[in-house]
């Protein structure tokens, strides 16, 4: 059962529910919540974001979900995040909401996310045919910035294949084409992953730090312990290279390396591998809620420390 219409966090949802729940927001809500479509996949399928403002001009974060295909925790806690910043009474929760206009896309790569309900759960990728009768690009490594330059494979096989030259998919392209039409009003920029319970600094081509490494870290700390509060969750905060691996042309990397957009942070969210990508559907709402926090935290912070 679920109380609010056809949409919960109890279970994992089909693309067409998010969707018919997104269009139901701006059904409801039509003074705050607009419809986007961002961009658009290799099979036909739209990239359908949201825009949430209670006050015009105010700055922007961008908020991305479901860039690989088997991360379904990524959708439900943006979409958990979302209605959230509508309907929360929390009064910090409500000053994040009002004090921002929120970019909001829980699926970025809409025809992997099918292909994980309906075929291959463990799906990562897009779904183009690349050649040697292997399909999909990773969209995670496609953009436009340190293009393939490590942690990539050029192999149409392999999980982790650059594609065939940067912004070669059709959901990166267009999906950078729209934040390339608003970047100037975003200084935030927020991924969702999962799994492993890190917060995520650009860049991933190198170990290079950001010019404001220091703070993003700062902020990253008070966020992550914000985060363990509630039920004890413990992430890491770091450099992607650092507390990771070397992973070039993510989303993160060429928004931060191209307009330089300040608030820059990857989520890997729960949880360290005991399920994997394979989270229990018991776990979204305290994932969720362990990761709503975090955000309040983050632009507490970040507003501190004058972002
Ligand atoms: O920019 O987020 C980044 C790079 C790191 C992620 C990536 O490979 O794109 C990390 C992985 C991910 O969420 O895709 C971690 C998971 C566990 C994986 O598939 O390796
Ligand atoms: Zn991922």
């Amino acid at each position: 059962g679920n109380v609010r219409g056809a949409f919960d966090w109890l279970g994992y949802h089909r693309l067409n529910t998010i969707y018919n729940w997104l269009d139901s927001l701006v059904a409801q809500h039509p003074e705050i919540v607009k419809p986007i479509i961002g961009g658009s996949s290799y099979e036909g399928r739209r990239i359908k974001g949201v825009r949430l403002s209670y006050k015009e001009g105010n700055p922007g974060i961008f908020i991305e979900g479901g860039i690989h295909a088997r991360e379904w925790i990524s959708p439900a806690v943006v979409t958990y995040i979302l209605n959230e910043l509508i309907l929360s009474d929390d009064s910090r929760v409500r000053y994040m909401a009002e004090s921002y206009d929120w970019y909001i896309f829980p699926v970025f790569n809409p025809d992997g996310y099918e292909y994980t309900h309906t075929t291959n759960r463990l799906w990562r990728k897009t779904r183009r045919p690349t050649g040697r009768g292997c399909y999909g690009a990773d969209p995670n490594r496609n953009w436009n910035f340190h293009w393939a330059e490590g942690g990539v494979s050029r192999n149409p096989c392999s999980e982790i294949y650059a594609g065939d030259r940067p912004f070669s998919e059709t959901e990166t392209r267009t999906m950078s084409q729209y934040i390339d039409s608003i970047q100037s009003k975003i200084f935030s920029y927020i991924a969702f992953h999962s799994y492993s319970q890190l917060l995520l600094i650009p860049y991933g081509h190198s170990n290079e730090r950001v010019s404001n490494y220091d703070d993003l870290f700062q902020i990253g700390n008070y966020s992550i312990n914000a985060l363990s509060k509630r039920y004890g969750t413990r992430y890491k905060v770091g450099n992607i290279v650092d507390i990771i691996y070397v992973a070039s042309g993510g989303s993160m990397d060429w928004v931060r390396g191209t307009y330089n957009i300040p608030v820059t942070y990857t989520y890997e969210l729960r949880d360290k591998g005991r399920y994997g990508f394979i989270l229990p559907a018991s776990q979204i709402i305290p994932t969720a809620k362990e990761t709503l926090d975090s955000l309040v935290a983050m632009f507490e912070q970040a507003a501190k420390l004058g972002y």
